[in-house]
């Protein structure tokens, strides 16, 4: 009975481990998290490229606000996302974007600049 039970435990971790091991080897992280700090870089990292999909989440905890401005929202162009002011110890998330080069600003301190890039492609994730 000792036996049987052992083994079945034993079959529960290799199936656990098993899938757990396949998330990881199909494993592209599900978000990315961004540091907004009072020095630079400002955004870090303030390059990150990330698989479509991917949650993309600024936390900010420094002691004043920032803002995540998409460039386009200065430009005249397409503004694709704008955080708005982001208290101290908030965040700003995005959830989805197309694929492409999406260079930001804080609207607040324009010395603040990141660029977020969307891969649809899992190769080239880091670029
Ligand atoms: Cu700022």
């Amino acid at each position: 009975m000792t036996k049987i039970l052992t083994y079945s435990w034993l079959k529960k971790g290799i199936v656990v481990g098993v899938v757990f091991s396949a998330s990881i080897a199909l494993g592209m992280p599900s978000s990315l998290r961004i540091q907004i700090e009072a020095w630079s870089p400002y955004y870090s990292p303030a390059l990150a490229s990330v698989l479509s999909g991917t949650l993309v989440r600024w936390e900010n905890p420094t002691a004043t606000h920032h803002t995540v401005t998409h460039d386009g929202c200065k430009q005249g162009g397409s503004c694709l996302f704008d955080s708005g002011a982001i208290s101290p110890s908030g965040m700003f998330e995005l959830p989805e974007l197309p694929p492409g080069y999406y260079p930001y600003h804080c609207t607040l301190h324009p010395i603040m600049r990141g660029v977020l890039v969307v891969t649809d492609v899992r190769d080239s994730a880091e670029i």
